[in-house]
């Protein structure tokens, strides 16, 4: 049953999954069809992404899926989350589908099911066609209907098999990255292409969720947002943290779910919107996608243009290997509060822990500070339970390292190391620890 914005009465067990991306660890970019993304153009741009790396190659996924089934069997994963490339399926974003793109997600997806591992698709993990992009990509409001054309492409042929479906993933962070700080293909600096693209994405997650309730019986829908808790670095910055966090956190879920933009917003968002659009852009979805890693800090900075900047952690803060504060607490909060405040069922998609680390003389990787992190953050979610936030599944990022966009391949999230240059897959320390929390939780019941 769906209730619209509503509780949905708890039938199925706690689930536990790992999360990916297509162009994090596909590779394949050049191959059967596949058109290029906006991250095939960002890569090649001088000074964009570390080292220089791209995502052509990647984990070579697109060749080796079925070794990353038999490693998410060996978690003891009920699920799978991972995103499709609108570019494979669709090489110009519209128009005539590449039958082999498809062909690649019908394989995964059976091999998926065959192996007992629910797959859930994630419509946009930041891959947009780049034939879109030279039409002004989200900034285009036009871009929302040629993002149905595609949930309907999707929903269509995969919707037999998949009925767990998330529109977006990060919406607020890959506009305010891409868009506002540069720092994300496309690389635009420039507040009124922010402003467009937050709404124009608004309007694609409302068209793309009728689309798949229309054509996928019994779907599961919702969307993933990043949200943490924003702080100010000094007082004097209260008002940058006001703006950081109505485009961080509230830019996409208070439209989609509440049907308003952030007060911040409102002013800005007005001249861009045509009668109708709120109610276009929030549709009954079933489920909340939480990605959470830490709290962010922020600074205000009037040479920009959004006025701020992110900043560091305070120097008494713990941080992960990439530099992250560590607080498990404000995860818990987190969940308390996006429980009260949009009162649907929570699945955190994404957590994880960032380092650099390299394998010891014997070839292993003791990622004790992994495991660390995730013991916090996995007992940081039991409290926030308790407290009676309705939390319906923990995936962790990622199953593998993978490109981590501006970062490069240097920052790794994987349970499982990449050994790059003979796409060696070697399980962490982490991945033993994860796949025993989930056996002792699945024996608990
Ligand atoms: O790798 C990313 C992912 O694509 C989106 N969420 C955060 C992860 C770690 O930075």
């Amino acid at each position: 049953m769906t209730v619209s914005n509503g509780r949905r009465p708890d039938t199925g067990q706690f689930v536990w999954g790992v999360s990916t991306a297509s162009y994090q660890i596909e590779g394949a970019a050049g191959e059967d069809g596949r058109g290029p993304s906006i991250w095939d153009t960002f890569c090649r741009q001088k000074d964009r992404v570390a080292n220089g790396d791209t995502g052509d190659v990647a984990c070579d996924h697109y060749h080796r899926y079925a070794e990353d089934i038999v490693l998410m069997r060996d978690l003891g994963v009920q699920a799978y989350r991972f995103s499709i490339a609108w570019p494979r399926v669709l090489p110009t974003g519209r128009g005539a589908a590449n039958e082999l793109g498809l062909a690649f997600y019908d394989r995964l997806i059976d091999a998926l099911l065959t192996a007992g591992i629910e797959p859930w698709v994630c419509l946009y993990h930041w891959d947009l066609p780049q034939a879109l992009a030279d039409r002004g990509g989200w900034t285009n409001r036009d871009c929302a209907g040629w993002f149905a054309d595609y949930a309907t492409l999707i929903a269509r042929r995969y919707g037999d098999r998949v009925k767990q479906f998330a529109t977006f993933n990060e919406p607020t962070l890959f506009t305010l990255l891409g868009y506002g700080f540069g720092w994300h293909a496309p690389g635009l600096t420039d507040r009124s292409a922010l402003l467009g693209a937050i709404h124009h994405v608004n309007l694609a997650h409302g068209a793309a969720i009728d689309v798949l309730r229309a054509h996928v019986s019994g779907a599961s829908l919702g969307a993933i947002y990043n949200y943490q808790p924003c702080f100010a670095a000094t007082p004097a910055d209260e008002a940058a943290r006001e703006r950081l966090t109505a485009f961080w956190d509230g830019a996409m879920p208070d439209p989609q779910l509440l049907g308003h933009y952030p007060s911040a917003l409102d002013a800005e968002i007005e001249p861009i919107q045509q009668a109708g659009d709120l109610a276009r852009i929030c549709r009954p979805v079933d489920w909340f996608g939480l990605n959470h890693y830490s709290p962010i800090y922020v600074q205000s900075d009037p040479g920009s243009a959004l006025g701020f900047r992110l900043t560091d952690p305070p120097p008494d803060k713990k941080r992960t290997g990439v530099g992250w504060a560590i607080d498990p607490q404000a995860f818990a909060d987190t969940l308390v509060l996006l429980d009260q405040r949009y009162r649907l069922p929570i699945f955190v998609m994404e957590n994880g822990f960032g380092s650099r680390e390299q394998p010891d003389a014997d070839g292993r990787i003791n990622d004790q500070s992994r495991i660390d992190y995730l013991a916090a953050y996995t007992s940081a979610l039991r409290d926030a339970i308790k407290r009676g936030a309705d939390v319906r599944g923990y995936f962790v990022w990622s199953l593998l390292d993978n490109f981590e966009w501006n970062s490069g391949y240097g920052a790794r999230f994987g349970l499982v190391y990449m050994d790059y240059p003979t796409q060696r897959r070697i399980p962490k320390a982490s991945f033993a620890w994860y796949a025993n929390l989930i056996k002792s939780a699945r024996m608990q019941g």
